[in-house]
């Protein structure tokens, strides 16, 4: 057991020297982002920077763990990865989102994220998400709750939807005037405080997580926007499931992340 804590010490502070290294890089890139290339479609966008920072990322992970098994999302070999991260049962993963974001990182609004999760045997044991604009750093160890810049935090207090800010996100492309989204927000809008949509899902969560955002809503997450973020969340005393109220899982599943006492309100409100 001591020697599982010690490994699990130096996984997280090898975890945060990496985030803060890759923070750096893409801070200095800020306003000048190399190529933009559009992935799937227009709105799908990925930069020179995204893949600098994931292959910083990748490359310390492969040095300092060399068994250690990677998801991330600019990799080439993403599809085998996800694969293989499905079937994984065992061993040490790493999850990354090099910058979650990246439409805010095009654009200069300072919202975006490196984000890293680890999970041991399948389950989340470390999340990093830090924002290298404003300096907000995330963290979080199973059982050992979480952090923003060393300072504990805790969900927020709102008991009922008419309190609660909220936040959700969607992909350009699948927009159409009757999409669920759509019909939803129609639903949820004048029931709640407000809605936010901010971009960048690893730091919704994170909001959730210290008190800012009282619940998230989104369908199409994959697991290096959220691994990290769910960590956090649930270790600062929220509640992350599928529209359904199912346990969430990593991945293939619409989220609903909460502070936990909004959290039925919530599901029975946006269920359509
Ligand atoms: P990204 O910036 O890493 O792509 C915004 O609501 C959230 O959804 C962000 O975390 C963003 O991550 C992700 N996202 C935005 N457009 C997407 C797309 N076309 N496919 C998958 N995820 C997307
Ligand atoms: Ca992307
Ligand atoms: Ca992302
Ligand atoms: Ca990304």
């Amino acid at each position: 057991i001591g020697m599982q804590q010690d490994l699990q010490i130096k996984l997280y502070e090898s975890a945060l020297e990496y985030a803060k290294q890759a923070g750096r890089l893409v801070l200095e890139h800020m306003g000048n982002t190399g190529r933009i290339e559009q992935k799937k479609n227009a709105s799908d966008l990925v930069t020179e920077v995204d893949r600098m920072s994931e292959m910083l990322l990748r490359n310390q992970i492969q040095q300092e763990y060399p068994g250690h098994w990677i998801l991330s999302e600019e990799d080439s070999c993403q599809a085998n990865a996800y694969e293989i991260f499905k079937r994984q049962k065992s061993g040490y993963g790493w999850i990354i989102d090099p910058i979650d974001g990246t439409t805010n990182f095009i654009h200069g609004i300072p919202h975006f994220s490196i984000s890293i999760g680890i999970v041991k045997d399948g389950k989340p044991i470390i999340g990093i998400v830090y924002n290298p604009v404003t300096n907000e750093l995330y963290t979080a160890r199973k059982s050992k709750g979480a952090y923003l810049n060393g300072k504990l935090i805790r969900v927020g207090k709102e008991l009922q939807l008419a309190e609660a800010v909220l936040a959700t996100g969607f992909h350009a492309n699948d927009w159409n005037s009757g999409s669920r989204l759509v019909r939803q927000i129609d639903q949820i809008a004048g029931k709640s405080r407000n809605v936010r949509i901010i971009g960048a899902a690893s730091l919704d969560l994170c909001w959730i997580a210290s008190g800012k955002l009282t619940g998230l809503w989104h369908e199409g997450l994959n697991p290096w926007d959220t691994a990290a973020g769910i960590l956090i969340l649930t270790e600062a005393g929220g509640c992350v499931t599928d529209k359904e109220g199912n346990p969430y899982r990593l991945y293939h599943d619409s989220l609903v992340a909460s502070n936990s006492l909004i959290h039925k309100e919530f599901l029975e409100t946006i269920k359509l």
